[in-house]
């Protein structure tokens, strides 16, 4: 009999450092790339230069006769591998036009693939690529959202249309709100109507590591190594596409170098790679250029919102109608025509109102397919109702906060159903706003700003405000069929108790970048009491992990992390009769806590690695029980859940140059119960660099014939820790009441706030100069010229 032992400190909660950061910051890590297969060939893509054009043909003699090469592929040779797929048509009536990873007839933007040469060294297979002589014939491109919204030329010419749909949210036909044209009607009337067009620029997820390939089909199996997000889908759609039986396909994530939506598809190069490495019986490997990355590697953003605001003129917004043209690209993504819905439910905020209209247009251009980044949908749906919620405030001469409190859901109305549909569960806005305010000294900003206006200092200070909610962890599956997206919103688990007292959990997503080996290891330490350092997390790979649907969304804790929970307590109830014949007790006599079944009342006990071992010698188990402490549990969400914060920064605005700097910058988030809060100020902090990016840094640029002109880090601006400032970060916590842990996620919710905050931040500044408006990102010539009057700024 063992004695029973104090609990252990509890693990969730516990700012640990990451344990994969031993291999990750020393140089061990597997990234794909490093990988190598004897016998391994290469691949290099032959891209069109063009836009838009009919291949009228293709030489490929010289590059076949090239040193080292071994075979070259078009698209006619490579006809029997599948199109790509688009797992998320908004409707089953949505034009949809077939993606051939290799172009066989037609390209229809600069980068698309028209050959493939493989080679026995990645150099040669580069040099050879040269040789490949493609005519084209110029085709009319269509690169501006607007035009192709409204007619041609089109993408698709035998679409007839550049539209690939049209979805409306109506809160009058849902029965969440009123209708907006008569609210609007009535504001016109007496009150308040604004009515704005906000772009957000096309963005790059821009993730350090570049996607690489390598399949070996040498053995029993087709062993696909690939940076993916998503291992899983990808196991799928290349069995599908390459007509080979799916339990043939063993897909392996290795370590992943960030992905930040943008390795969330399924792409050209993953079913090139894997069928031509079938075709030729040899592994063959292919990694991008960081050119090929920015160039094709799919987009983010891009939308034109044409905005509606209702309000009475004590400033209660009472209807707000979002009308968007959403750029697809030339090709639909894994989930790309789907972003634009994801924030439908969103541009309502934290705000109650009485009526909301959304409808997108989703559009093709001749550019590479947009898809999910950082927070797709919801950073776009808040940066306009929080520039809304500030220009309301100018209008009525009111603090932007004071705005924001009068027309947010109290703390006390929760659970709330908005206007746009969705059940917040928890959530305070005010105690968020209130700390906020505190970290930042706000009072004492305005002070100095209104010093500053005064002296009318060349260098202006502006107080930016950004409040925001989101919802992450996509569920739950029924609703998601019914929003007609192919997979579910379910995740899988499994928690292995081994016989030494060891644990291994295999989780259905895996990390590429935030820290899930030791977050999981946390969970389960505190559930199983098992000490944190004898737990292995076990992922990416669908030999091991072979169910799951993988990460985004901000769902790994708030959905995975659930099933490994539930796995967890299921290895619990497994051991507990093995506990009861081993104690000679009844079982409902027992408890369980620190690892340890004890009898009630008394200190016998029986650890669960005891367990375990009683089980690796099913010498003397109960009738009928299995001899294995393993459980597996599949989680299918009951709903989102629901961060929230409110962000504030101060920026300097240098009136004469345009030069924009943060003097500071305060975020509270309140992402529920925290399992690790050292990787959530992490998160929080990389969301935040990539939401100020795109307020003040980063733009996708294509010139006039479609030729993207930011296709290196020194034109595409990422910007660097130089080019930021010390964040204060602080929390606030309103536990979800959707999951037993009272976790909501925090993956991308720093990229949501920012945005609004910075550029709130600049307008603020330039409001007394005239300055209502302007387009990201605020680079200093656009904030000279918005200041100084000149043309429109572009
Ligand atoms: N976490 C926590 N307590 C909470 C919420 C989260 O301790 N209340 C922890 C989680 O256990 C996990 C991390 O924070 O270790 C992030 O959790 P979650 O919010 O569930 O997000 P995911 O793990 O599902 O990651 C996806 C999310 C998305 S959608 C993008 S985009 C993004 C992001 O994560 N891309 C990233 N963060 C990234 N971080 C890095 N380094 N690289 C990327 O590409």
């Amino acid at each position: 009999m063992t004695a029973v032992d104090e609990r252990p400190p509890a693990e969730v909660g516990r700012g640990r450092l990451r344990k994969e950061d031993r291999r990750l910051i020393t140089g061990r890590s597997r990234y794909t790339d490093n990988l190598s297969v004897p016998g391994m060939l290469h691949l290099a893509m032959v891209r069109s230069p063009l836009a838009h054009a009919k291949i009228t043909s293709i030489d490929v003699s010289e590059a076949k006769g090239a040193p080292g090469v071994v075979a070259v592929y078009t698209g006619a040779d490579l006809a029997d591998v599948g199109a790509l797929p688009c797992a998320w048509p908004l409707t089953a009536e949505d034009k949809v036009p077939e993606y051939k990873p290799v172009a066989a007839e037609e390209v229809n933007f600069a980068g698309e693939i028209v050959a493939v040469v493989v080679a026995r060294s990645a150099a040669a297979a580069r040099d050879a690529s040269e040789g490949v002589d493609v005519e084209y014939d110029d085709l009319p491109v269509v690169l501006d959202l607007e035009t192709a919204a409204a007619g041609g030329p089109y993408v698709h010419e035998d679409f007839g249309t550049n539209v690939s749909t049209h979805w409306v949210y109506d809160s009058a036909e849902h029965g969440t709100g009123g209708n907006v044209e008569e609210e609007i009607d009535k504001a016109r009337a007496d009150g308040i109507v604004l009515q704005r067009t906000f772009r957000q620029q096309r963005l790059i997820p821009a993730f350090m590591e570049p996607r690489s390939l390598l399949v070996d089909p040498t053995g029993e199996q087709y062993v696909f190594w690939s940076a993916t997000q998503v291992p899983h889908f990808l196991r799928i759609f290349v069995a599908l596409a390459t007509g080979t039986p799916e339990s043939k396909v063993r897909v392996i994530a290795p370590d992943v170098g960030g992905g930040f939506g943008g390795k969330l598809q399924v792409t050209p190069e993953e079913f090139v790679t894997f069928a031509i490495a079938k075709r030729l019986g040899k592994p063959v490997k292919y990694t991008e250029t960081r050119s090929e990355s920015l160039q094709v590697a799919h987009h983010g953003r891009d939308q034109v919102q044409r905005l509606t605001l209702a309000a009475t003129k004590e400033g209660k917004v009472t209807a707000l109608h979002v009308d968007l043209l959403a750029n697809m690209g030339a090709y639909m993504g894994i989930v790309g025509p789907a972003i634009p819905i994801l924030g439908a439910n969103m541009f309502n905020g934290i705000y109650k109102f009485n009526a909301y209209r959304f409808e997108t247009t989703n559009v093709f251009t001749n550019t590479v397919r947009t898809d999910a980044y950082r927070g797709a949908g919801r950073p776009e749906a808040t940066f306009a109702i929080e520039r809304l919620m500030n220009d309301l405030a100018a209008e009525l001469e009111m603090d932007p906060l004071e705005v924001r409190a009068k027309n947010w859901i109290e703390a006390s109305e929760f659970p709330f159903r908005t206007v746009g549909g969705m059940t917040y569960d928890s959530g305070d806005y005010a105690a968020a706003t209130d700390k906020a305010k505190e970290l930042f000294g706000y009072d004492a900003l305005r002070a100095e700003q209104a010093e500053r206006r005064a002296r009318k200092d060349p260098v202006q200070l502006g107080i930016g405000v950004s409040t925001y909610t989101e919802a992450c962890g996509l569920a739950p599956s029924r609703v998601l069929g019914n929003l007609n997206y192919l997979a579910g919103g379910w995740e899988h688990a499994q928690v292995r108790m081994l016989p030494t007292g060891k644990v291994e959990v295999v989780a259905g997503t895996s990390p590429h970048g935030q820290g899930h080996e030791t977050t999981v290891s946390q969970i389960v330490a505190d559930k199983l009491g098992i000490p944190f350092e004898d737990i292995e997390v076990l992922h990416g790979d669908t030999q091991v992990s072979q169910r799951g649907l993988d990460t985004y969304g901000s769902r790994s804790l708030v959905v995975g992390g659930m099933a490994v929970l539930k796995a967890a307590e299921k290895v619990i109830e497994k051991a507990k009769p093995i506990a009861a014949h081993m104690l000679e007790a009844n079982p409902d006599d027992l408890e369980f806590s620190g690892g340890q079944f004890r009898v009630k009342g008394t200190d016998q006990g029986k650890a669960l690695a005891e367990i375990a071992f009683a089980t690796l010698q099913a010498h003397d188990l109960p009738d009928g029980v299995e001899p294995n402490l393993d459980s597996s549990a599949a989680y299918d969400p009951v709903d989102w859940s629901f961060p929230h914060g409110t962000h504030l920064a101060a920026i300097e605005v240098d009136t004469e140059t345009g030069q924009v700097s943060i003097r500071k910058y305060v975020a509270v988030d309140d992402v529920g119960n925290v399992v690790n809060p050292l990787i959530v100020e992490g998160q929080v902090h990389g969301g935040l660099a990539q939401g100020i990016a795109q307020a003040l840094f980063e733009e996708a640029v294509y010139d006039d014939n479609g030729t993207l002109t930011t296709g290196s880090f020194v034109d595409y601006l990422v910007p660097s820790a130089a080019d930021l400032i010390d964040f204060v970060t602080d929390r606030t916590t309103t536990p979800a009441l959707t999951n037993d842990l009272g976790a909501k996620g925090v993956g991308e919710a720093g990229a949501i706030a920012s945005t609004p905050a910075i550029v709130n931040g600049v307008l603020d500044a330039l409001r007394p100069l005239g300055v209502t408006d302007i387009v990201m990102p605020c680079s200093p010539m656009r904030v000279w010229k918005a200041i100084h009057g000149a043309t429109a700024p572009t």
